[in-house]
């Protein structure tokens, strides 16, 4: 074909590949409280943070032994989706627990 050079589109995506940095990624953290039920932040980290039973046990527990926990490592757009999930749950229910996120 006329004009048509193939190898200058391999050239072209290597370029690409080269410039597209690594997304930011941010760490939520659960903090303890008082008042939030335990079986509560049971429930968030398995149905917010999706893990199972016995890792979200470990999870909460740690986080009332210690103060805080991780509950997972997102791009910011999600771990900002899960920081709001959270709080709306904990309003919607009563519950002051904390929920933030911070720099990789
Ligand atoms: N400390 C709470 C209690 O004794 C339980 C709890 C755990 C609360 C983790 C918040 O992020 C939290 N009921």
């Amino acid at each position: 074909m006329a004009g048509y050079e193939p190898w200058y589109e391999e050239i072209e995506e290597t370029k690409t590949e080269k410039k597209t940095k690594p997304p930011r990624l941010y760490r939520v953290l659960l903090l303890n409280d008082d008042y939030t039920t335990m079986d509560f932040v049971v429930y968030v980290l398995e149905t917010v943070f999706n893990k199972p039973r016995d890792e979200a046990v470990r999870i909460m527990l740690h986080v009332h032994q210690r103060g805080v926990g991780l509950c997972g490592i997102y791009t910011r757009e999600i771990a900002e989706t899960k920081v709001n999930t959270v709080h709306e749950l904990a309003r919607k229910n009563n519950y002051p627990l904390k929920c933030i996120m911070e720099r990789e």
